[in-house]
């Protein structure tokens, strides 16, 4: 079985990606009119939690762009990211999984450690990302990514 999706944050830091470094003070990519397009290719993005927030709000994407997502959560309690459209969302709102297996899209970030997934937009479209653990999706955690 492959497992790339599990390769650690170390064994990539050599690997030919774009860093995108969403820093949580980081307000300018939904504020400076304009988005940031990533893509298309492999790109990384650093999505940090903390106090049940995520850093980022949105995210634009070329189609044909592979997304490395890198999870560093702050928290003292589990959080998880699922992304995809917004049929797999109303699969995790309607029953809870309690630990994600590797799925792409989908990983479980245990407290004050560091997750990733790996996500591929083919097509335009509306795509949602979330914590789907009891109350956090009401809390606010989630944000879109829009594939243009
Ligand atoms: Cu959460």
């Amino acid at each position: 079985m492959k497992a790339w999706w599990k390769i650690s944050v170390a064994a990539c830091v050599g690997a030919a990606t774009v860093l995108v470094g969403y820093a949580l003070t980081d307000g300018g990519v939904a504020g400076a009119g304009t988005p940031r397009v990533l893509g298309p290719g492999l790109v990384t993005v650093n999505v940090g939690i903390a106090y049940s927030r995520f850093s980022i709000d949105d995210l634009h994407v070329h189609p044909g762009t592979t997304v490395r997502f890198v999870i560093t959560n702050r928290d003292p309690i589990h959080h998880e990211f699922i992304v995809g459209p917004p049929s797999v969302h109303a699969r995790h709102v309607r029953g809870h999984e309690s630990a994600h297996p590797p799925v792409p899209g989908e990983v479980s970030v245990d407290p004050e450690d560091t997750g990733e997934t790996f996500y591929r937009f083919d097509r335009p479209g509306l795509f949602l990302f979330a914590c789907h653990l009891p109350g956090h999706f009401a809390y606010g955690m989630h944000g879109s990514v829009v594939v243009d």
